[in-house]
């Protein structure tokens, strides 16, 4: 750096970039970090968001002070500044960025900060700021704050990852990713969209499960379409009633990711009594025989992509065909706070085929998906009706004796109690 400014400052546009790259707040901070120690700064932390709709934003400060990031993916286009004092050389970063964000163009401004003719010192006790300075340590570990966001255009919900990514696939039909939230341990994303984690997804598994298989008491035949995280297929197979469960999962991808990464959740695949197909739920419900299942789970993600199907009429006309008379179909019912009218259209849907008043909400709490109220929604064919069970003790010593975490005797009943506002989005 020349002797006559304090610093210098490098203004870079990257053009023409992987678009992918732009939106990948994970690999943005990872390539920022990179660029400033292969120039040989000391990092002391970055902090990175993911934005709605798209686009990444950052700052890594370091101890020769600073690289910052602005990205619209939908251009290819990166904003980015070096700012360095000392020996620091900005253009290493610069050549290592372009490098990782496949730049196909570029320009630069360099320009020297705070030119020492243009200044005047004044009579700062610089002796007493160095001593103060001296006693204050930098952490030993550069603390990283990287947030992935699940979100609409409206409204979203951020978790702060550790920036580690321990799978990421683009599969068929999503982009398959096991991250680790700093809150809630290892999760699944599918596409930018929170599936599980860890540390709260036996709220999600538990509910899906428990309320249905208490009311029928002696289900023997479960088909479960998605899920391919596991957790429900465990959940389901803790009851000893249950001879057998089919489970279609589209995406191959989910399930191996889970099972290498997240194996509390994928903890069943090896149960005898499960039958795992890789393939189409949608197809296979079509294709079923009449009348065969007590119970049919649909553990979907939400209605983008490959899931969108699942909330169709078509597809719960066939899933109530191969109900039994007295079978109980449960959805993942979405949320009446976050996406209301799938979630209004669903129970809509449900009332049209199983009658009015066979189509119940539960509502349970998920802190890690968008605004926390989430629903499973029931389609009851016959007389088993979880709202009428009267099999409490049942349910209190399965609760103590598996250990659950969520579900409960008084759950099991509270979970049917609804806003007013949400009876009126469902006419109910
Ligand atoms: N927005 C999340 C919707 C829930 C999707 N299913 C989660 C899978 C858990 N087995």
């Amino acid at each position: 750096m020349s002797s006559t400014a304090l610093g210098n400052h490098i203004l870079v546009e990257f053009m023409n970039c992987d678009p992918h790259v732009m939106n990948d707040v994970a690999a943005i901070e990872r390539d920022m970090v990179g660029a400033a120690r292969k120039a040989e700064a000391t990092v002391i932390n970055s902090t990175f968001h993911h934005f709605s709709p798209y686009g990444v934003s950052g700052v890594v400060v370091i101890q020769e002070s600073h690289l910052a990031i602005h990205t619209w993916p939908e251009y290819g286009y990166a904003a980015v500044d070096v700012f360095t004092c000392g020996d620091m050389n900005a253009w290493i970063a610069f050549d290592h960025l372009k490098a990782c964000f496949g730049a196909k163009s570029y320009s630069a401004i360099e320009m020297k900060r705070g030119s020492v003719n243009l200044l005047t010192r004044n009579d700062f006790d610089i002796t007493s700021a160095r001593e103060k300075a001296a006693e204050w340590r930098n952490p030993d570990f550069y603390t990283r704050n990287v947030w992935f966001t699940d979100k609409d255009e409206d409204q979203a919900l951020s978790l702060r990852f550790t920036g580690d990514v321990f799978f990421d696939v683009q599969s068929p039909f999503q982009r398959v990713r096991i991250l680790e939230s700093t809150k809630y341990g290892k999760m699944l994303a599918l596409d930018d969209m929170v599936m599980t984690t860890i540390k709260d997804e036996f709220h999600y598994h538990e509910m899906i499960s428990h309320p249905s298989l208490f009311t029928l008491q002696n289900a023997k035949n479960v088909l479960v379409i998605g899920g391919g995280d596991g957790g429900t297929v465990r959940e389901v197979l803790r009851h000893s009633n249950i001879e057998k469960v089919t489970m279609v999962e589209i995406d191959g991808e989910v399930i191996k990711a889970c099972k290498e990464h997240l194996p509390e959740i994928a903890a069943a695949f090896d149960d005898p009594r499960l039958e795992l197909i890789v393939d189409d739920g949608i197809a296979y419900v079509k294709n079923a025989p009449d009348a065969i299942y007590d119970l049919l789970i649909v553990d979907g993600s939400d209605p983008v992509g490959p899931a969108e199907g699942l909330f169709s009429v078509d597809f719960y006309q066939n899933c109530y065909r191969t109900l039994k008379a007295d079978g109980i179909l449960v959805a993942q019912g979405e949320s009446p706070k976050f996406n209301e009218r799938a979630f209004a259209e669903l129970n809509q849907t449900l009332q049209g085929i199983f009658g009015k008043e066979n189509a119940p909400v539960g509502l349970f709490f998920v802190p890690t998906y968008p605004t926390g109220m989430w629903s499973f929604q029931y389609g009851l064919k016959g007389a088993a009706d979880p709202r009428k069970v009267t099999n409490t003790d049942a349910i209190k010593s399965f609760v103590a004796e598996k250990g659950l975490r969520y579900y409960n005797e008084d759950i099991h009943f509270s979970t049917f109690a609804l806003p007013n506002f949400v009876k009126q989005l469902i006419q109910q």
